[in-house]
């Protein structure tokens, strides 16, 4: 069965590959799935159709069948569970990736956040000087920490797994501010996700409907 993903009509990331459908296309291209994706505007987005799909009224969707998911993180550990390539066989290193993809979205990707929508949403408030260098200082605790734990290892926890790809996919949202080339192993990191033959593919046809609206 062809699964249905939901994405941006409109994309406001600028072509860069941030929405969170390209995890979903990435999770799908590395297992070699196929999927229908069926682009959304901001406005039906908040409408009851959507809404029905994703309570939160955002994107990524997933239907497959009578099943409805929404969160990227839950969507792809679905894919990996399915499809054998994201996981590993054995329990415990399978537990562990498990691990990783939560740290991707819970510890590592909202300082991430935090540090975006101070630099796009809040510039204008008085405050925003005092505040930005101790997000960023978060955003760099972190950072300090996973690269750390990293080393010279290739992957998080053996081959190249969900974890990673969440993980990779968190830390794209650094690449504009320069703070990932202050952690040159962090960087090498992301640059061997993006350079995934799966994650190239997924890349273009996330960027094709950018192109596409954008020439309209
Ligand atoms: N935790 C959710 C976040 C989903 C999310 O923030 N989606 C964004 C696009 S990347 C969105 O739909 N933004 C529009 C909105 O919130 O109105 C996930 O990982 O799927």
């Amino acid at each position: 069965m062809i699964p249905v993903i939901t994405a941006f009509e409109r994309s406001p990331d600028r072509g860069q590959g941030l929405a969170r459908d390209m995890r979903v296309r990435w999770a799908l291209e590395e297992v070699g799935q196929p999927c229908e994706v069926r682009l959304v505007s901001f406005d039906a987005m908040k409408q009851p159709a959507h809404l029905a799909l994703h309570p939160f009224g955002q994107i990524p969707t997933y239907e497959e069948g009578d099943l409805v998911l929404f969160e990227s993180g839950a969507i792809v550990l679905h894919i990996a569970e399915r499809h054998p390539g994201l996981l590993p066989d054995d329990a415990n290193a399978r537990a562990r990736v498990i691990a990783w993809m939560f740290a991707a979205l819970n510890t590592v990707e909202p300082p991430i956040l935090e540090l975006a929508n101070a630099k796009l949403l809040e510039r204008d408030k008085p405050w925003a000087d005092e505040r930005l260098p101790l997000v960023e200082d978060r955003v760099r605790n972190r950072l300090e920490q996973l690269s750390a734990r990293l080393g010279d290892a290739d992957w998080l926890d053996g081959a190249f797994s969900a974890g990673d790809l969440m993980m990779v996919h968190a830390l794209l949202r650094l690449k504009p501010s320069g703070m990932l080339d202050e952690f040159p192993t962090l960087a090498a990191y992301v640059a061997r996700g993006e350079a995934r033959p799966a994650y190239r593919q997924a890349f273009k046809a996330q960027l094709a409907v950018f192109k596409a609206a954008h020439a309209r």
